[in-house]
C-alpha cells in the first residue's frame, strides 16, 4: 500500500477563488440557514428530551440527531477558521443539553429515549448507530478544532455502551447496524485517540456484516444495506448507495489501519464497478429513487436520476479514503467530479435551498400532463430547490462539506507531499509551507510555491481530463501524479493543465444516453437550461461536434459558460412527414455550469444532447 495522511483542515487555509466564495457563503449564509430550518422543524428543540405524547412540538424522527451532529460538526470546521460566538455557543448548548440528557448507562438517542423506547437496539434500520456514528464525527471536529473534549466524552460513554450491548452481551436484536456510518467514524475517532476499543468496534461491525443472515425484510433484500456477503467478498455496489459508500469508506479505512489486502481488493473491485457502471457523468450514484439505491450496471436514466447529494458526497469520502491507500490519481479524479458536479448542484448558488435528487435532464411537460387523472404515475425529481425537508440528511451534509473542504487538498508521507486538489491555499506542514494560487476551474493554470521542503518530493496530481499539459520543474510521472524534487529551501512551480472544451461520449450499453454528448470543461460538466435557450427545446437540437465551443466567464457562477453551436431541426406542419422534407437551421446555444442549474425558476434542462 502508498500510504499517505491528509493534512488536516487545521493546517489548511482557503485563501481565494471559487471555494474561498463558496467557504464563505457557507459560513454567512447556509449554516445559518440549516440552523433555522432545524430550529423551525423542531430538531434543535428535541435536544430537551421534552416530546410527550399529546405535546404540541414537533415529534423527533429516528435520524434528526444526525441532522444536527452533521451540523456540529460543520461549525467545527467553521470554527478552526474564523471564530463565531453565536456558533460557537449553539454548539455548546446542544453540547450542555446531552450532557444532560445521557442516560446512566451511556444511552443517547432523542426518538429512541422520548418517542418509543421500547424499540431501543431492537430494529436495525432505525438509524441509532448511525446517529452515534455521526455524533462520534461531530465529536472528533469539535475536539480538533477547539480542543474541547466534552463531545468526546459524551460518545465514549455511549460507544462502551455498544461495546457491552453488541460485543459482549450480544443482547441487541441485530448485530450490525442497517445504516452504516458508525464504522467509519470509529475509526476517526482511533486515529484521534489511538485508542484500540474504537478501531476494535469498527473492525467488529465490518467483519460481522453478511454473516447474520440480517438485512432480509419485507421491503428489501440484504443487499439494499450490503449485508448480502461478507464484506471481503463484495465485488459489486449495491443497495442504498449513502449506507454502501459509508461502508466502503469504512472499509478502505481499515484495510488502511490492519494493512488487510483482501479487504482493499473488495474496495478497489467496488470503486471500479461504481466508476465505470453505475455513476453519473456528474458524480451522482444511486440511479433509482427505490431505495435511494445502486440498480444494474449502465441503468442511469437522465430525468428520473436520483443521485442524492449525500450519495455523491459518500462517494466523494469513499475515493478521497483510496486516495491516501494506492498511488493513482483515479481517485482524486473523482473527489474532484463530485466537488464541481454532483455535491454542488445540492445548494442554490444564494447558499440557503438544496436538492436531495440531482437529476441530469428536466422537461417540465412531463409534469401535469395526466389531465384526466388524479395523480402523476412517474415520481420525477423535483425542479426547485427547498430549504428544508422532512428527511434533510442533505444540507447538513453540505454544510460540513463546505467547511472542511481544506482537508482534500494536500495528503503527505515521510518523503513526499500530494497536492490532489488545485484551491488556492496556504497549507502548514511541519516546517513546510506550501502556497497554491489558480483560478481553477476556470483555468488551469497553477502556481505552487514550496518553502522549507528540501529533499523532499511535491507530487501534483495530472487531472484524468487533461490532454496537454506543462510542467515547469523536471518531474517523473508516477500513478498519475508528476513527483518533482523539491531541491532548495523555496521552490517555485507553474503548471498548466490545458482546459478547453471538450464533447463526451458515453459507452453504448447506457441506452438513456445512446448517439449524445455532453459537454465538460475541465472538471466541471455543462448543462443546456431554456432559460438561456428560450426559443429552443433540447431535444430538437443536434450539436455540431466539429467546432469548438466558446469560452467565457461568468461571475454570477464564479466559473465559464460555454457557446456552442448546434443544428435545430425545422417543425413541420405535420405530425408525421418524408425525410425528405427535413431542414435544419444552425443555432448558437449557451450552457451553464451544471451545478448551476434551476437557480433562476423552473426550466427545461439537459446535461446530454444528441449529436
Ligand atoms: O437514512 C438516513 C439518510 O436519509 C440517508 O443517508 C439518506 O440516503 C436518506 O435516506
Ligand atoms: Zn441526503
Amino acid at each position: 500500500m502508498d500510504k499517505t495522511i491528509p493534512v488536516p483542515f487545521t493546517s489548511v487555509k482557503i485563501t481565494d477563488g471559487f471555494w474561498k466564495k463558496r467557504k464563505e457563503l457557507n459560513e454567512n449564509v447556509t449554516i445559518y440557514a440549516v440552523r433555522d430550518r432545524f430550529i423551525d422543524t423542531g430538531r434543535f428543540e428535541a435536544f430537551k428530551f421534552n416530546w410527550k405524547e399529546g405535546s404540541d412540538i414537533p415529534k423527533p424522527h429516528i435520524f434528526w440527531d444526525s441532522d444536527v451532529a452533521k451540523w456540529m460538526e460543520s461549525v467545527a470546521y467553521i470554527l478552526a477558521e474564523k471564530e463565531d460566538k453565536i456558533l460557537r455557543s449553539q454548539v455548546e448548548e446542544l453540547v450542555s443539553l446531552m450532557e444532560i440528557n445521557q442516560q446512566e448507562d451511556g444511552y443517547f438517542n432523542i426518538a429512541h429515549t422520548v418517542v418509543h423506547p421500547e424499540d431501543r437496539f431492537k430494529i436495525r434500520n432505525n438509524h441509532e448507530l448511525y446517529c452515534l456514528g455521526h455524533f462520534i464525527e461531530a465529536a472528533v471536529a469539535w475536539k480538533e478544532s477547539t480542543g474541547s473534549d466534552r463531545l468526546i466524552t459524551i460518545t465514549d460513554k455511549y460507544i462502551d455502551l455498544v461495546i457491552r450491548i453488541f460485543c459482549v452481551e450480544r443482547s441487541a436484536e441485530f448485530v450490525t447496524p442497517g445504516h452504516e456510518e458508525i464504522e467509519l467514524a470509529l475509526i476517526r475517532l482511533y486515529r484521534l485517540t489511538k485508542n484500540k476499543k474504537y478501531l476494535d468496534l469498527a473492525l467488529f461491525f465490518l467483519n460481522e456484516r453478511g454473516l447474520h443472515n440480517e438485512g432480509l425484510t419485507d421491503w428489501c433484500n440484504s443487499s439494499y444495506n450490503q449485508s448480502h456477503l461478507p464484506v471481503r467478498q463484495q465485488r459489486e455496489a449495491m443497495g442504498h448507495a449513502v449506507r454502501a459508500c459509508y461502508l466502503y469508506s469504512a472499509m478502505a479505512d481499515a484495510a488502511k489501519e490492519t494493512d488487510d489486502k483482501e479487504l482493499l481488493d473488495a474496495c478497489t473491485n467496488i470503486f471500479n464497478d461504481i466508476v465505470h457502471n453505475k455513476m453519473y457523468i456528474t458524480g451522482g450514484i444511486g440511479s433509482s429513487h427505490h431505495g435511494e439505491a445502486f440498480t444494474v450496471a449502465y441503468d442511469l436514466p437522465n430525468n428520473t436520476a436520483y443521485a442524492e447529494t449525500c450519495a455523491s458526497i459518500s462517494l466523494m469520502m469513499f475515493a478521497d479514503r483510496m486516495k491516501d491507500i494506492i498511488l493513482d490519481s483515479k481517485y482524486a479524479d473523482i473527489v474532484e467530479r463530485e466537488i464541481y458536479n454532483g455535491i454542488i448542484s445540492g445548494i442554490s448558488l444564494d447558499g440557503k435551498a438544496f436538492f436531495y435528487e440531482n437529476p441530469l435532464e428536466i422537461n417540465l411537460s412531463d409534469r401535469n400532463k395526466h389531465t384526466s387523472m388524479k395523480q402523476e404515475p412517474e415520481r420525477l425529481p423535483i425542479t426547485q430547490r427547498q430549504e428544508v425537508f422532512s428527511c434533510s440528511c442533505c444540507p447538513p451534509n453540505l454544510t460540513r462539506f463546505f467547511a472542511g473542504i481544506g482537508e482534500k487538498v494536500f495528503s503527505e508521507n515521510n518523503d513526499s507531499v500530494f497536492l490532489h486538489q488545485y484551491i488556492p491555499c496556504t497549507a502548514l506542514m511541519g516546517d513546510m509551507t506550501i502556497s497554491v494560487e489558480t483560478e481553477y476551474p476556470v483555468s488551469g493554470k497553477i502556481k505552487i510555491n514550496v518553502k522549507n521542503g528540501t529533499g523532499k518530493y511535491l507530487c501534483v496530481r495530472i487531472p484524468g481530463w487533461c490532454e496537454n499539459y506543462s510542467i515547469s520543474e523536471s518531474f517523473e510521472s508516477v500513478g498519475g501524479y508528476a513527483k518533482i524534487l523539491i531541491y532548495s529551501d523555496e521552490i517555485t512551480v507553474f503548471a498548466d493543465f490545458v482546459m478547453e472544451p471538450v464533447f463526451y461520449l458515453c459507452k453504448k450499453d447506457v441506452r438513456a444516453n445512446a448517439n449524445k454528448a455532453a459537454l465538460m470543461y475541465g472538471p466541471v460538466v455543462y448543462c443546456f437550461e431554456k432559460f438561456d435557450n428560450p426559443y429552443i427545446n433540447h431535444w430538437s437540437l443536434r450539436f455540431d461536434t466539429e467546432i469548438t465551443p466558446e469560452v467565457i466567464y461568468d461571475k454570477n457562477y464564479s466559473c465559464n459558460i460555454l457557446i456552442a453551436q448546434a443544428f435545430e431541426i425545422e417543425n413541420s406542419d405535420k405530425l408525421y412527414y418524408n425525410i425528405k422534407e427535413k431542414k435544419e437551421n444552425k443555432v448558437t446555444i449557451k450552457l451553464i455550469p451544471y451545478f448551476a442549474f434551476a437557480n433562476r425558476g423552473e426550466s427545461d434542462m439537459t446535461v446530454w444532447f444528441n449529436i
